[in-house]
């Protein structure tokens, strides 16, 4: 079905005219479709196809060892004023940049096919969804396009005639010459470009083939562009998880938590309960859209329909519930190849396999002194074959949240889990949340950031007016019910450098605090940084953890938080004026409350 949404047609040929692709394919989305560009994937070299009998339909890609994760220095957000950038941006003056791009882009696809994918996030119909196209020449993303997000012939017939739509631009950048023959991972290492313009809106993405580079529903659309659009229209956008969890009453309530890249949305969100009577259901792993409804309460949907997960460390032991989920039709980036066709990551056994192929196509064995996976190798799991996936997870009305937790890897300091008294002080405490980098994206890894609602690399504008947003929140609808807001911790260490939490299935003993807290059936102790559990109000029932580790990990060390001031007004001093007044007189109390406490 070609659309007749005339926007949509100019647009396409358009970029046929700039990129000079040798064919262009609009996506229907269909299986047969699905099939055919994975059988052409098989044959170039790009895809290996897995042992049919273990994994059915499904697909293991190694890229190039330069295309392995986002590149956040080559990631660009460009409003007409670099103001409303921010610092927490790399802005470029949008006409000199999409010059730039132009030519970058100007017979790009020669050799190759320009691929139209029109795609949902969230389902189709949906008053909190929105729809993007994207135009790529690489099937990987195609394929990857459908399991992530909703695409083709539904969605143009949702768009329709006049339906709008955000442009999404993709191109890995590798031309192909006459007879020239592709390589398995065609990219454009020394030139990558992933730049947003948040005012048409669209997103112009060249030079990666790689998860968030290149699956421009996610991070480019979903986070970064949609950031701009919910501020203007009194939404939010988050990197967040969303889970429901009923109680052994049967009670249920959604959560919603944001934590940086690779620090556990994903485990959480799939969690396997070790509380008997508890149950916990996966609304979405990565990114939850909330709008009021006419109540007053805030909705969320997961604009996903897949999981791109971090595969190393992934087990039955950790995530059986992710394990159950890659059962077929799953496609694998950077994994390692077993000699059954299989695939392998660090972790994902007990026992490694006595050889295997690495995720750089090199002969493997344990001894190798190297890994076998990449660190940020990942995996694309269609969401409907999660065994937990909520019944409400395509509910075009969204779920009810009624708390929002904040999180990330410290491995001292912040105590396992703490409670906002308000939702100005809880917002507060976003804007000054820090964590380890990880692997997620290139660079350093270990290294302690400030990281604002996990939000530090996919706001797409200054993230002073975006905590203006968080705070205007209640103000928006007569009788807002808040979520409430609480901050945990999975990833404190011992001095000799063990973690202090079990982590995984045991953080449900955090959820049921919470859960609790919530539903006003326990108490809380005041502490200058927030509310702790009163003792004994977390259930340890069955777990063997030393007193002293459960100490440590519930211990507000004044003196300790006393010494990270100076960098949480570093961290402000960024932003200057930008930072609202109330979020720095909060500062400033919190500031007071822990000098009394340390004296
Ligand atoms: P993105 O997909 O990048 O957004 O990552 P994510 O936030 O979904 O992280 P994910 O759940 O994939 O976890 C990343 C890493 O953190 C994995 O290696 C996990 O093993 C580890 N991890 C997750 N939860 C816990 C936990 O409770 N404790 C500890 N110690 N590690 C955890
Ligand atoms: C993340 O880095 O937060 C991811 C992976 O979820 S990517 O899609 O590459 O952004
Ligand atoms: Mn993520």
């Amino acid at each position: 079905m070609k659309t007749t949404n005339q926007r949509l047609l100019n647009w396409v040929d358009e970029i046929a005219a700039l990129c000079k692709p040798d064919a262009i394919h609009w996506c229907d989305g269909s299986e047969a479709e699905n099939t055919r560009l994975c059988n052409q994937a098989v044959e170039g070299g790009t895809f290996i196809r897995l042992n049919e009998s273990k994994r059915p339909n499904s697909f293991l890609v190694m890229s190039d060892p330069a295309d392995v994760a986002r590149v956040e220095d080559r990631t660009f957000v460009c409003p007409t004023d670099p103001r409303e950038a921010g610092p927490n941006n790399n802005w470029r003056d949008p006409t000199e940049l999409k010059d730039t791009m132009r030519q970058l882009y100007d017979g790009c696809m020669r050799g190759r096919t320009l691929y139209v994918i029109p795609f949902s996030m969230g389902p189709i119909g949906s008053p909190i969804a929105h729809i993007g196209v994207e135009l790529t020449d690489s099937i990987y993303v195609v394929v990857n396009m459908r399991i992530m997000t909703r695409i083709g012939d539904e969605v143009l017939k949702a768009l329709g005639e006049d339906g709008d739509f955000v442009e999404c631009l993709h191109s890995v950048g590798a031309p192909l010459d006459p007879g020239q023959k592709d390589v398995p991972w065609p990219c454009n290492a020394d030139n990558k470009y992933i730049s947003h313009f948040p005012e048409d809106p669209s997103i112009w993405s060249y030079g990666s083939g790689y998860g968030g580079n290149a699956l421009l529903g996610k991070k480019c659309f979903a986070l970064r562009i949609a950031s701009t659009m919910a501020r203007r229209q009194g939404w939010m956008a988050e990197h967040m998880l969303i889970l429901g969890l009923t109680s052994p009453e049967g009670e249920k309530k959604y959560i919603a938590a944001a934590f940086p890249s690779a620090c556990g949305k994903t485990n959480l969100a799939m969690l396997e309960p070790t509380l008997a009577g508890w149950k916990a259901e996966c609304v979405g792993d990565d990114i939850c859209w909330m709008k009021f409804d006419d109540n007053g309460q805030l909705r969320a949907i997961n604009p996903e329909a897949g999981f791109f997960g971090v595969a190393p460390g992934t087990s039955m032991s950790s995530n059986p519930n992710a394990m159950r989920s890659l059962y077929a039709n799953c496609i694998y980036t950077n994994c390692a190849l077993t000699p059954d066709n299989d695939v392998w990551w660090e972790e994902m056994t007990d026992e490694p396999p006595a050889e295997a192929l690495s995720w750089k196509r090199e002969p493997w064995t344990p001894d190798s002194g190297t890994k076998a996976a990449n660190p940020n190798a990942r995996y694309t799991a269609p969401a409907r074959q999660c065994p937990v996936i909520d019944p409400a997870w395509e509910d075009p009305a969204g779920v009810p949240i009624s708390a929002i937790l904040f999180g990330g890897r410290r491995p001292s300091t912040v105590p396992l889990c703490f409670e906002a008294p308000s939702w100005q002080y809880g917002t507060f405490l976003g804007t000054i949340q820090a964590s380890e980098t990880t692997a997620a994206a290139a660079g350093n890894v270990g290294v302690l950031r400030y990281d604002p609602m996990a939000m530090l690399p996919f706001c797409g504008y200054n993230m002073g007016d975006y905590f203006a947003h968080w705070l205007s929140m209640p103000g928006r609808v007569p009788n807002a019910k808040m979520p409430r807001i609480f901050f945990v911790n999975w990833f404190r260490k011992s001095d000799d450098g063990r973690f202090l939490w079990p982590g995984f299935g045991e953080n449900c003993r955090v959820l049921k605090w919470i859960f609790e807290r919530v539903s006003g059936q326990t108490e809380a102790v005041e502490s200058p940084i927030g509310l702790l559990p009163t003792p004994g109000a977390l259930d340890l029932s069955g777990l063997a953890i030393p007193e002293e580790d459960m100490a440590e990990l519930l211990a507000v060390d004044a003196k300790a938080w006393l010494k990270d001031i100076p960098a949480i007004r570093a961290h402000y001093e960024k932003f200057g004026e930008a930072i609202p007044a109330v979020l720095r007189q909060e500062l400033d109390a919190l500031e007071a409350r822990l000098q009394a406490a340390a004296t």
